[in-house]
């Protein structure tokens, strides 16, 4: 499914992060940025290990916050590492911490004039959160953004496995029919 907001397309695919071709990856990552499983593993797999050496380098990143390094093997130019919150009952500032890791990895594209992004569904594998609310959270704190920073020209949600890519759409698109987009056409 693609829409699009202000000048900007936002689209919704199923598949595997590490195959995208835009110009950056949103890692899944957790605060040491050192690696992990799920897509973090994934990532530094198959972006190989000059990845691991940069974030060495950067000391980490607190939950809700944002860090780029070259994309080593990978098609993607960038990786930007993004720490979600770890979902425990929806009380402990999880909606924030999960809008602001979105925020910070888009606000880093900007800064670096990267066109397009491809974002894995953060939090919603090991760190628990559910996914249809994290859903509605990426979906629409990217609209907000995208209305206000046309620079971004593409931004790709890549969901692994049907389930999740059906509940990315059913929120897409209950968005689009409550006239929330505000989009100049759509497929
Ligand atoms: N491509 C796209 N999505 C994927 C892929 C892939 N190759 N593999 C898994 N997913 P997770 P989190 C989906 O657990 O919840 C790591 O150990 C997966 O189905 O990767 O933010 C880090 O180091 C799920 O929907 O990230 C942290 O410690 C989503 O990606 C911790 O996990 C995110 O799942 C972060 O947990």
């Amino acid at each position: 499914m693609k829409v699009t907001i202000n000048r900007s397309i936002l689209e919704l695919v199923e598949g595997d992060i590490t195959h995208q071709d835009t110009d950056a990856v949103v890692n899944a990552a957790n605060p040491s940025l050192l690696g992990g499983g799920g897509v973090d593993g994934a990532i530094h797999r198959a972006g190989g290990p000059q990845i691991l050496e940069e974030c060495k380098t950067i000391g980490g990143c607190p939950t809700g916050e944002a860090r780029m390094t070259i994309g080593g093997r990978l098609k993607a130019r960038y990786v930007i590492h993004a720490v979600g919150p770890i979902y425990k009952d929806g009380r402990q500032h999880e909606p924030d911490l999960l809008v602001s890791a979105y925020r910070s990895s888009l606000g880093l594209a900007s800064r670096h004039k990267i066109k397009s992004v491809a974002f894995s569904s953060i939090s919603t594998g090991v760190y628990g959160y559910p996914m249809e609310t994290a859903a509605e959270i990426a979906l629409t704190t990217t609209r907000r953004y995208l209305e206000g920073h046309p620079e971004i020209q593409l931004v790709r949600f890549v969901l692994f496995g049907m389930m999740a890519y059906e509940v990315y759409e059913r929120v897409l698109r209950s968005m689009k029919e409550a006239g929330r987009l505000n989009e100049g056409g759509s497929s």
